[in-house]
């Protein structure tokens, strides 16, 4: 690090490495010391110029790291709210505590491709919980003599996960032997039916490809695939090998003959499903990476939700050598974690 670092600085500093890995700790130094050197705006991009960052990171890797890596905020705030009251509060005073919740309720600004700015100035009047606002900000009330109105020290609490899967589009039509089908598409059933089994979801949502007998993406109305996944059609089914037991919702999507309807989210209630059951995060599996993965995860992002996507639970179609690979650059591009 290129910085003189004060040793008072390092020394507080010390006291909460044990909330990281050793490895996240650097990278939290890094980029608390970036925030306070930094000269220009108090943002990602303003603390990542201060690091030294800036050009070798691309900001969105500040954000994953803030939300995703491998470190305990809630301890951190802990321990940062334990040091305020040894060294800023007086012993026989009672404590103010200040609870804001606002951030619970809010949606906040988004840029395009999903980051979520959870900066307090956004305003909005819609009223969900998305990745970026389920935080509970609770500050410390300190009064410094020589500041003339008291000083708020914050924690933030980051609140429970609820995560849903999303299984796109496993039926019989993209799987060998059916009408469009995905090179392999079947040989996902193993890991779809382990994620989906695997406890780990509060909600396993399957959407089927669910188009009207005319839809314009078939090639007899004038669209680039053969006719597919008619809607109430064998082909349209879900592919036997699935366990829909463990479905709890089926989305029919690319209803409407006028759009391609390669996302989950377009024209259908799934966005509203997912934030009726409180979801902050999906993971994305099943066909076709280069379509209907692609677009589902992309929309998930612009809505807010962390998206993963389950590499190992996807398949493409790869028309152009090359597409699946784009295909994950892009979701990668915008925000995703492929693992
Ligand atoms: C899909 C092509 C046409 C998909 C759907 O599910 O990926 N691909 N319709
Ligand atoms: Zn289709």
């Amino acid at each position: 690090m290129l910085f003189h670092v004060p040793g008072s600085l390092d020394g507080l500093l010390s006291l909460l490495a044990t909330c990281f890995t050793q490895p996240t700790f650097q990278t939290f130094r890094a980029l608390l010391l970036g925030q306070v050197s930094q000269t220009g705006s108090r943002t990602v991009c303003g603390m990542l110029v201060g690091a030294r960052l800036s050009g070798v990171w691309e900001h969105s890797r500040a954000h994953r790291f803030f939300s995703q890596a491998r470190w305990s905020p809630d301890e951190l705030g802990l321990r940062i709210a334990v040091l305020i009251i040894e060294r800023r509060t007086d012993p026989e005073t009672p404590l103010t505590v200040a609870i804001d919740d606002t951030l619970l309720q809010r949606w906040g600004r988004r840029g395009w491709g999903g980051f979520y700015h959870h900066d307090a100035t956004a305003n909005s009047d819609r009223s969900a919980v998305a990745w970026g606002n389920n935080w509970l900000v609770v500050g410390i009330v300190v009064r410094i003599a020589i500041l003339d109105r008291s000083q708020s020290r914050v924690k933030v609490i980051r609140g429970d996960m609820a995560r849903a899967l999303i299984i796109v589009d496993f039926q019989n039509d993209f799987t060998p032997g059916g009408a469009l089908p995905v090179p392999d598409g079947d040989q996902i059933s193993e890991r779809i039916n382990e994620l989906a089994a695997s406890g780990e979801f509060d909600l396993v949502v399957a959407t089927r490809d669910w188009h009207p007998p005319e839809h314009g993406s078939f090639a007899t109305s004038g669209g680039r695939w053969p006719q597919h996944c008619v809607a109430g059609s064998d082909g349209a089914q879900l592919h036997s090998s699935l366990d829909q037991r463990r479905v709890d919702v089926v989305i029919d999507k690319g209803q409407d003959p006028d759009t391609e309807g390669y996302s989950g989210f377009e024209g259908t209630g799934l966005e509203r499903l997912l934030r009726d059951r409180g979801i902050d995060e999906v993971a994305i599996c099943g066909l076709a990476t280069d379509y209907c993965v692609k677009n589902t995860a992309i929309d998930a992002l612009r809505a807010g939700f962390r998206v993963c996507v389950d590499e190992r639970g996807i398949r493409g179609v790869d028309v152009h050598p090359g597409d699946c690979k784009r295909a994950i650059g892009e979701m990668r591009e915008a925000g995703a974690v492929i693992g």
